[in-house]
């Protein structure tokens, strides 16, 4: 078989190392997902991806692979090439030395300490560079580091069970289970990839759930390795009902309650001496203010959150704006219409409904996954 053309080789490149980064998804955080691949005439050299912070950028790795023979080929690369002192050296230095002839940058890097200045300092040396490469698949990688590096804000996504008629609990608040086992994993593997997960206190008492990522329930090889890195656990809890022996407090992983202002110093001292950090928030509506919250998530390095809450709150933060997808795992089953709906979101007139955008649709085991966003246009 004849050799691909160059251009149609530079996207099977690039092509492969989005699918190299996709290897941290669950892994890197704070990081972002980064992926490369070094080849030199039509042929790959080396493959590399960042697997955790504080270890070898996807670069770095990629280049230990190909030694001596980096030198005049050419590295392709999900995420510009940092130039900063970071936890670890600058891969740009790194691709300077290996003699590298020329760089394929899917995305700038939005990280101010790095913000193209690593793409100038590998131009200076004299090496080609091009930007822009299946861009639109690279940011979709890193939703959340985008986010909080542009914004100083993470990336929200809404996790809903709801019955096909749009219900999610049955009027005493009977809810286990709406959804196959299939679906159940699946949401365990949102919780992995996700910086920080975000509950009500009502769920805490109801259930008394540790908010902690099982290996044995994420179905992946990988799974004891990604259990290494557990989600920071946050509880919304105006008055501070939560027990200091609930097991959310319990176990690996940070706990961050938040309460609103003047709760019970006694009550905020026991949480404290149960391990907690807590935060206070100003009170908005029923509950309390997200927003403040999302500030305080993003300082604390929060990439991407998922909000498991109750229909009060998941209502709130959508008519905010806050929430920047909505996974709704779809259950063959009526409940009927005494049962508790999707989202509490006052809406009187068609021309207030909210529009999405379903950007993801699949089926998992007998549910379907829907996966939408809130449309900008
Ligand atoms: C790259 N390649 O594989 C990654 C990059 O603390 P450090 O040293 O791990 O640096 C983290 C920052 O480096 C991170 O915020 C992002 O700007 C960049 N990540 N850059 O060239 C990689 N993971
Ligand atoms: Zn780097």
């Amino acid at each position: 078989m004849s050799a691909p053309h160059p251009a149609v080789f530079d996207r099977q490149c690039m092509a492969r190392a989005l699918q190299l980064a996709k290897r941290g998804l669950y892994t890197t955080d704070p990081n972002p997902r980064v992926g490369c691949v070094i080849a030199h005439n039509g042929q790959v050299l080396a493959e590399g991806w960042h697997q955790r912070a504080g270890e070898g950028h996807a670069e770095a790795n990629a280049l230990a692979v190909a030694g001596d023979a980096a030198r005049g080929a050419t590295a392709y690369v999900t995420l510009e090439p940092c130039s900063h002192f970071g936890r670890t050296a600058p891969c740009c230095d790194a691709l300077i030395t290996a003699g590298v002839a020329r760089v394929w940058v899917a995305m700038t890097d939005p990280n101010p300490l790095v913000a193209g200045s690593g793409i100038e300092r590998l131009r200076e040396a004299g090496i080609e560079v091009a930007c822009g490469l299946l861009e639109d698949q690279a940011r979709a990688l890193n939703p959340g580091f985008i986010k909080r590096m542009e914004r100083a804000r993470p990336f929200v996504r809404l996790k809903l069970a709801m019955s096909l008629d749009g219900r999610t609990a049955m009027a005493s608040g009977e809810s286990q289970w709406i959804t196959g086992p299939e679906a159940r994993r699946d949401v365990q593997r949102l919780r992995a990839r996700s910086s920080a997960i975000i509950t009500g206190v009502e769920s805490i008492l109801a259930d008394d759930s540790a908010l902690t990522l099982r290996a044995e329930q994420l179905g992946l090889a990988e799974a004891e390795a990604i259990c290494r890195r557990q989600p920071r656990r946050v509880v919304l809890d105006s008055d501070l009902r939560t027990p200091p022996s609930a097991r959310v407090l319990q176990g690996q992983g940070a706990t961050l309650v938040a309460c609103a202002a003047g709760a019970d110093p006694l009550r905020r001292q026991a949480l404290e001496a149960a391990g907690a950090e807590l935060i206070e928030l100003p009170r908005e509506g029923d509950g309390l203010a997200l927003e403040p919250l999302l500030a305080a998530l993003a300082q604390r390095e929060c990439n991407e959150v998922l909000l498991e809450t109750g229909a009060t709150l998941a209502g709130a933060a959508v008519a905010a704006g806050l929430v920047d997808e909505l996974v709704i795992y779809m259950a063959p089953l009526l409940m009927g219409s005494d049962a508790r709906p999707l989202l509490r979101l006052p809406i009187a007139t068609m021309a207030e409904g909210r529009e999405l955008e379903i950007v993801d649709m699949r089926a998992l085991g007998r549910d379907w996954r829907i996966t939408a966003r809130p449309r900008t246009d």
